[in-house]
């Protein structure tokens, strides 16, 4: 076996395996790399309450030994984070990424779930925009949480999220994937790439039905494999869309209330 390349999600746990940990460690597994977790937040849906979220967040002080015993093997080739639950959370993710140098860092800063419209904690997303952005080597915001990290409120227009990648990079993330998937009018899913100097607007065709629970995780997972293989990030952004589009191609119905991706289905198309 050649050399082992190791991954890594600080995020939380979902239950019905399309979002969270279960899509980032089924992604880094597609990308042929060796991935780590350190659980942040458990989340239930409830199929009496309409498949409401609840979030449980893990103690602080726990995610930070999880990645004690995580770094205890040095850095990993490339990691992310996704649902941190808690300013505490936040903080400890800032911690061990300063104090094991660790480069190729994806922040997805999750702030919602699909379908539920409040920022889960406002102290928690100023806490990413303030302390991981300037560690991101790419960070991935939807359409609504780029209109929260940038301040820029509701974005509609491709040229609204190229102003917001720009505010957004000068908050110090390197490069910046405005993530417009099929919530923009019109028949492309089109995302926006800024590398600090250049944009590269991303378009594929929207998938009707879309079984697209888990895209956001996956998408950022998949950012994560491929810089962990060694592309380089626009390549590895590239990819992840191609990925992420497959993906939902080859998403399910669950029930009533959600149809989840499959990460598996890309290698399935090739
Ligand atoms: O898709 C956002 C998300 C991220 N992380 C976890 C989740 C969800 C949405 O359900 O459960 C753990």
């Amino acid at each position: 076996m050649s050399k082992i390349i190791k991954t890594l999600t600080i995020a939380g746990s979902d239950s019905s395996g399309g979002a969270g940990i279960q899509a980032d460690l089924k992604t880094f597994e597609e990308y042929g790399t060796y991935g780590f977790s350190a659980l942040t937040t458990i989340v239930t849906m409830d199929p009496d309450n309409s498949w409401h979220h609840s979030v449980y967040p893990v103690d602080a002080a726990l995610v930070a030994e999880q990645l004690k015993t995580i770094f205890a093997g040095g850095p990993v080739d490339a990691m992310k984070t996704g649902m941190l639950g808690s300013v505490e959370i936040v903080r400890v993710a800032e911690k061990a990424i300063k104090d094991n140098h660790q480069n190729n860092v994806v922040i997805d800063p999750v702030m919602v779930c699909k379908g539920e419209d409040e920022v889960l904690n406002p102290d928690s997303a100023d806490a990413i925009r303030d302390l991981l952005l300037p560690l991101a080597t790419v960070v991935t915001p939807n359409l609504f949480e780029a209109g929260v990290l940038s301040g820029l409120g509701k974005l509609t227009t491709i040229e609204d999220m190229k102003k917001a990648s720009r505010r957004i990079h000068e908050l110090g993330a390197k490069n910046v994937v405005v993530k417009g998937g099929k919530a923009l009018d019109g028949e492309k899913a089109i995302d926006v790439f800024f590398d600090g100097s250049e944009f590269t607007v991303l378009e594929s065709t929207k998938i009707e039905p879309a079984y697209n629970h888990g895209a956001g995780c996956t998408f950022a997972a998949a950012i994560t494999g491929g810089l962990a293989n060694g592309l380089p990030v626009s390549e590895a952004v590239a990819k992840a869309k191609d990925f992420v589009s497959a993906a939902i191609r080859s998403g399910y119905q669950f029930n009533e209330y959600v149809g989840p991706v499959f990460h598996g289905g890309y290698r399935l198309e090739k």
